[in-house]
């Protein structure tokens, strides 16, 4: 594996690449033109100002996350073709600058949701947490307003304000767009892209569905080891796959995380991992990575990917609000690099059994 850090730009985050290149172990980061828009092609002079900046501090761009997917694509309009030929184009541009793993989502109108980005534990730390219940009482024609205003002042990924000016256009869109459809419409994107994916030996990592069941009656198909193994058969090609997010996953109990792992193997390019803490089904809130701080065996899962042969990019996931940084909800430094290093520590002691 490479330990990789995700950052989302100069101007968009908090963080900078001076304090991640001094995070142990840290060979990369995982960026994104982070003012693009859905369905345009990217600037490749934007993507080579992004490689420069890292390279300048001794990192590398291991991935993108994400190049997101236009409306039109998810909802299998017939302008999809022109937005998937935009984004072919920009895979050609990535492709061209060394860039070899794209992590994408097929959420339709939400992308990750939360009820709660500042959930007070006894420590004093803040986290991100879901309740089902507080989320069924919210409108979601004001889930973009309640997400900006816990944001820090952040345009959180996802959930940009263009999206939120756009909601009831974005429901009525979906409105006829089953799983069904919807999984068409992504084995459709899949096979479009993949001859440029193989001339440019590009992986595609399809981030699971944030939480693992549906939200607001909209459909989820990447959220239980039979719908991933479902996507990855629909399109049975090595340049599709699979971002394996522990904490996304994780959502739902029921999904055991090693043996998902073990039963793609080959196929997870990209891995996110993170610890929850479990309160009862639909409820919980999200952890340190420290096992014993929440509900999840992070042994058992490093294990499952070290056993597996992994060797990608893998970075921490969403961290707590710790010693008084203020940053994008999720995406601190502090306890992300502290995610790391605990993260190495297992790799490191899992090398040498
Ligand atoms: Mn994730």
């Amino acid at each position: 594996m490479k330990m990789t850090f995700r950052w989302f730009g100069t101007g968009f985050d908090s963080v900078t690449l001076e304090q991640i290149r001094q995070i142990p172990g840290v060979k990369g980061v995982i960026t994104t033109v982070y003012d693009s828009k859905p369905g345009e092609t990217w600037q490749a002079e934007k993507v080579r100002a992004l490689k420069a900046d890292a390279e300048k501090n001794g990192l590398e761009i291991s991935g993108i996350e994400s190049v997101n997917i236009h409306d039109d694509i998810k909802v299998g309009l017939p302008s999809r073709d022109k937005y998937i030929e935009n984004y072919i184009k920009t895979l050609e541009i990535l492709g061209k600058e060394g860039i070899d793993l794209v992590c994408y989502n097929f959420m339709p109108v939400f992308d990750w949701t939360r009820s709660d980005l500042a959930k007070r534990r006894p420590d004093g730390a803040t986290v991100l947490s879901y309740n089902q219940e507080e989320i069924d009482k919210i409108n979601p024609d004001t889930m973009f307003a309640e997400m900006d205003k816990k944001s820090n002042g952040f345009v959180l990924p996802g959930w940009e304000p263009e999206r939120m000016a756009r909601i009831k256009e974005l429901f009525e869109m979906y409105k006829d767009v089953d799983e069904k459809k919807l999984f068409d419409n992504l084995a459709y994107f899949l096979k479009a892209i993949m001859p440029v994916c193989a001339k440019y030996d590009i992986k595609m990592a399809i981030h699971p569905d944030d939480p693992s069941w549906p939200v607001f009656g909209l459909p989820r198909i990447v959220r239980s080891k039979e719908s991933i193994l479902k996507m990855l058969s629909a399109v049975d090609d090595v340049h599709n796959g699979l971002t394996l997010c522990s904490g996304s996953l994780g959502s739902n109990p029921q999904n055991d995380i090693p043996d998902i792992i073990r039963s793609v193997k080959g196929r997870i390019h990209f891995a996110h991992v993170r610890n929850l803490k479990h309160h009862s089904p639909g409820k919980f809130e999200e952890a340190a990575h420290l096992s014993s701080d929440g509900s999840m065996d992070m042994y058992e899962i490093m294990k499952a990917l070290y056993d597996t042969g992994f060797d990608g990019p893998i970075r921490p996931d969403h961290g707590r609000a710790i010693w008084g940084e203020v940053s994008m909800p999720g995406y601190g430094l502090y306890d992300r690099a502290l995610g790391c290093a605990y993260l190495n520590g297992l790799w490191e002691a899992l090398s040498k059994r």
